[in-house]
Formats: structure tokens, sequence, C-alpha cells
């Protein structure tokens, strides 16, 4: 059984649409960051962070984007959301520690820096259609960062050509679509 905790937009967007590419069930409570729901005392119980994603695997809490949506490509091997070989998933945890640590806090950190770290981004994806090879988590991971990216700097699509076909091929796929249209109906 599958608990899902998520604010639309935020962070909890990704494993949103993981859980929508796996077709796993799922029980799905949406919390209001602004109304602080995610420091509520037994919201904190089950996540000492206070922060969203959080997914009760049959009562037990697992947090962070990449361990969740790792659990659930390894869980649901058949959705392909993994390499199979050891160097792809190599790559594939090298790319969500990229988007948490230097992606994720690049909003904080100001536009400016922003743009320069996505146009590294952009460079590295150059010749290539996916982040580690083939579809996986890691393309979910990055493409949530810059769909926040294109929301708060509007960046022209010269810009960062290869980051926008990614993000059209992203926007193309029936879960990423799904996961937008619930998300759209409530707000954070
Ligand atoms: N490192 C965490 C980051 C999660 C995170 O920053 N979540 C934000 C929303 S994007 C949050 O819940 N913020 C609420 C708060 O800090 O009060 C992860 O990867 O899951």
């Amino acid at each position: 059984m599958l608990t899902f905790f998520y604010s639309p937009g935020s962070s909890s967007m990704a494993p949103h649409i993981a859980l929508h590419e796996i077709g796993a069930p799922f029980e799905a409570k949406c919390l209001s960051l602004s109304k602080k729901d995610q420091k509520d005392p037994a919201y904190l119980a089950m996540n000492p962070e206070g922060k969203v994603p959080l997914l009760l695997v049959d009562g037990r809490p697992m947090t962070e984007v990449a361990g969740i949506m790792f659990y659930l490509a390894k869980a649901h091997p058949q959705a392909k959301l993994l390499p199979e070989d050891a160097e792809g998933q190599g790559h594939v945890v090298s790319w969500m520690s990229y988007a948490a640590s230097s992606l994720h806090p690049a909003r904080k950190a100001g536009v400016d820096v922003a743009k320069e770290v996505f146009g590294r981004t952009d460079k590295r994806l150059a010749g290539r259609e996916w982040f580690a090879g083939s579809y996986s988590i890691a393309d979910i991971h990055v493409f949530r960062l810059f769909w926040k990216f294109t929301d708060y700097a509007s960046p022209a699509r010269a810009d960062y050509p290869n980051l926008f076909a990614h993000y059209d091929r992203m926007m193309a796929r029936p879960a990423v679509q799904k996961t937008i249209e619930i998300e759209s109906q409530g707000i954070a």
C-alpha cells in the first residue's frame, strides 16, 4: 500500500510523475505548503524535515525525491525507469544527485545562477534524447526542475535548445500530462 504526500508544482511533482509511469495504485494526500501543512506535528512525526515529498510504503516513511523515485523504479522494473546495467544506473544516480545539489538550490541562489547552471546542463544534454541513455527517473527529476525554471525565469527557447527539446518529449508523456492535470487543480 502506497500513500503519497505531495504539494502541487513542488519537488513532489517528480515522484508523482514516476507513480503515474509505474501505474501502481496509491493514495494521494495533497498538502498546502502555504498553510504549513508540512509542519503539522502528525506530518513531522513521519517526516521530521517538514518537506514534501513523502511516501509511505505499507506505513513506513520514505523521503527525498531521488530515494522515492529509485525505490519506485526498482520495485516496478516493468516500467523501465532505470537502466539494467550498473554503469547506466550510476549515471542515473549521478544526474539525480546533480539535480538535488545543483539544479534545485539554483532557484534560491537567484535567476542569474539558475541560468548559468541550466546553461551548463543544456550543453551536457547535446546530442542525446535522454539524460542516462534511455528514459529514466533522471529525466523526470531534471524535467521537474527545468519546468519550474521555465516558470520563474521565462527563458528563451533558443538559449536552452536541448533542454526545451527534452521538455517537449517529457510533456508528450501521458504520465506527465496526468500529473500536471491533477496538480493544476490544487494550489500550494
Ligand atoms: N531534498 C529534498 C527537497 C524537498 C523540498 O525542498 N521540498 C520543498 C518543496 S519544493 C518543501 O517541502 N518545502 C517546505 C518547507 O521547507 O517548509 C528532496 O529532494 O525531496
